[in-house]
This record gives C-alpha cells, structure tokens and sequence, in this order.
C-alpha cells in the first residue's frame, strides 16, 4: 500500500474471535492506525495491542455515525460467524457511508472419517435433534442460547460458558463450568469422559479455537449436533491474514473531500 494511502488509513476491527486477535496483533506490528471493537459480552475481554472500545454502537445507524465521526476508511468484521446482527449492521453502516467492508472469516468445519455429526438449521433444530431418553449432553454454545433447551429437562446438561452466569440457568439438571478457549484437544476429551457425556451440541464456528471437542467426540465415537451458522448477504470476504493485506492493499484510504 502507498505511504500517503497508508497514512490515511483508520481501521475499525470488529473482534471477538481468535482471527481478530491474530490480526490485531499484525496490524499493530505494522504500525497501521486501527480501532479493536469488542461486544462487552464478557466481563474481562483479552486485551488487544490496539486502541480498544468495548459496547455496542447502537445499531447500523451507531455504527455509521462512529465510522463518520472516527473518520474509519475500512471496516474489517472478524466478528464470530454467529453475530450475524453485528455483520449485517456492518453491511448498512458501510453501504451508508461507502466505506470498504471485509468480513475476515474462517470456513465451516466439515466431517472426517469416523465423525458421527447431525447438521441442524439453528438451536431449536439442535433440541428436537436430542434424543428423549435421559441423556447426558455437552452444551458448548456460551449462554446466550440455552433457553430453547428447557424444553428437554429431563437430560443432564455440562454447560462452559466465559463468566459465572449472573442469573439462575433455565436447565434444572445442569453442570456450569467457567472457562474461557481456546481450548485443547486433550482438555476436552478428559472433560467428555469425566462427565460420560453421550451427546454435543456446538456451532460450526470454524476456526480453531473453538475445534477441540469435535476432535474430541471423533476420538470418543460421539455423536454431535452441529448448528449451521446464520446467513449473511454476500460481502468480500478473506480468510487468511495474507488475503486480508491484498485486500486492504486493493482498497487504498481515501477519504471524501
Ligand atoms: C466477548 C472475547 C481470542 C478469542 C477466543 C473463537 C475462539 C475461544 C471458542 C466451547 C465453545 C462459544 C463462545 C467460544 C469460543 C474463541 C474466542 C471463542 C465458544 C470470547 C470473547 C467474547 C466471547 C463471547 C462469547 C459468547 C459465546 C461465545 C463462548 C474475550 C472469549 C460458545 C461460541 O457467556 C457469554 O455470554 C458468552 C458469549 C458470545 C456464544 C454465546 O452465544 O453465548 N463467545 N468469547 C467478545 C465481545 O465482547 O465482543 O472475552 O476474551 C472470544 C472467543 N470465544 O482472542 O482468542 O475464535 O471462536 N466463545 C462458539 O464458537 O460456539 C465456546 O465451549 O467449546
Ligand atoms: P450479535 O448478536 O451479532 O450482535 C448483537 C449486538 O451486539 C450488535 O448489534 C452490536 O450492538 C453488539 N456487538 C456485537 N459484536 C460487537 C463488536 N465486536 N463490537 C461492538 N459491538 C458489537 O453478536 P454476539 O453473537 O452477541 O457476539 C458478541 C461478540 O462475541 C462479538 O464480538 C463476537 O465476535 C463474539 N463472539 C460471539 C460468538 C457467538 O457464538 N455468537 C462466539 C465467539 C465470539 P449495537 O447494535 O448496539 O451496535
């Protein structure tokens, strides 16, 4: 990228995954002025080596004012697959304000020899998806879905979710465990077997950090529920943080006179 075009350039980084750290850290390295975006969803969010701002925008309008008043040239959503309304708020908010959007994501995970996996529509799919003999399931989907399980109380459920939950949880036989990923392939298969669990339910969030399990319930024969994440509207997207410079490099700052 050209000095002059570099020096203009302010990135916002929406974050909240493994990718959005990587990235941070790189962008950093460079020198490149950028904001780091968290949710606020968790207590203590790992700290970034960027200028950090943590809370919601206040919808795609929020959002659009921000990249105004921040005078932001690109907007990079490494948001989870799974905070769909963050993305598509970023779609609005950069359309408004023609800004260049790139959505730094992972590919969904696909099956291996020996994986015994069910792919659901959403997390009302995942609950019919259970069995209705007592059984005894790993939730490992944080806790902003555990509702729609309530409707199945009579399995055991291990739940790991980032912070000790404020509020009583809606599953009667339940076992909270506060951990925070990435997590480890080994960790996981201890805690599967610790807990004779028979079943898992996660999201296909791709990636990394959230993979342990599933190599996991492949070692231990188990089967797992897999919820599709949300469709998004098409957008440029790059999985690699080389593919995120290219694209950065293609979009040279420019910034309306
Ligand atoms: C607040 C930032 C990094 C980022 C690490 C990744 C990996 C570890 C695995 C399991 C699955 C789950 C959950 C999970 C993982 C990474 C990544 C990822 C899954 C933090 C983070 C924030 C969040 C929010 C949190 C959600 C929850 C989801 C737990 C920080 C740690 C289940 C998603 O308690 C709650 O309210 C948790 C809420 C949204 C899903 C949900 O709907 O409940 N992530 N996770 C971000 C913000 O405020 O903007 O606190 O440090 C980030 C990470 N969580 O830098 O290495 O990249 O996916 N996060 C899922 O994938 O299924 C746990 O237990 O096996
Ligand atoms: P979501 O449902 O898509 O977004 C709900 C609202 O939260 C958004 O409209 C926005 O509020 C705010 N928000 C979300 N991400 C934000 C960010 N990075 N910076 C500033 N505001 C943000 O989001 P979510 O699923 O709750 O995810 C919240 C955070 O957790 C994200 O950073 C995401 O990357 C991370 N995370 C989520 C999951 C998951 O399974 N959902 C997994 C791992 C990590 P306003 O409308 O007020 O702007």
């Amino acid at each position: 990228m050209e000095s002059h075009a570099l020096d203009m350039t302010r990135i916002l980084l929406l974050g909240g995954t493994t990718e959005a750290s990587h990235l941070a850290a790189h962008l950093a390295a460079l020198g490149i002025d950028a904001v780091f975006s968290y949710a606020g969803r968790t207590v203590a969010p790992v700290a970034q080596p960027l200028p950090t701002r943590i809370g919601g925008f206040g919808g795609a309008e929020g959002l659009a004012a921000y990249i105004r008043a921040e005078a932001i040239t690109h907007v990079i959503d490494a948001t989870h697959p799974f905070a769909a309304q963050m993305s598509r708020n970023a779609l609005t908010a950069c359309a408004e304000t023609r800004t260049p959007l790139l959505a730094h994501e992972r590919n969904p995970w696909t099956p291996r020899e020996g994986d015994r996996w069910t792919h659901v529509q959403d997390t009302e799919a995942a609950v019919a998806a259970l069995p209705d003999a007592p059984a005894r399931i790993f939730l490992a989907i944080g806790k902003q879905t555990l509702q729609p399980f309530a409707a199945k109380p009579q399995h055991h459920y291990l739940l790991r979710l980032v912070d000790p939950p404020e509020a009583p949880l809606p599953l009667p036989l339940c076992t909270a465990l506060v951990a925070k990923g990435p997590f480890t392939a080994p960790g996981d298969t201890a805690l599967l077997r610790d807990h004779a669990i028979t079943h898992i339910v996660a999201k296909n969030a791709g990636g990394s950090g959230a993979e342990a399990k599933l190599i996991a319930a492949r070692a231990l024969r188990l089967p797992v529920i897999l919820i599709d994440r949300p469709a998004l509207p098409p957008r440029d997207t790059a999985e690699t943080l080389e593919q995120v410079m290219a694209w950065l490099a293609a979009h040279p700052a420019r910034r309306g006179v």
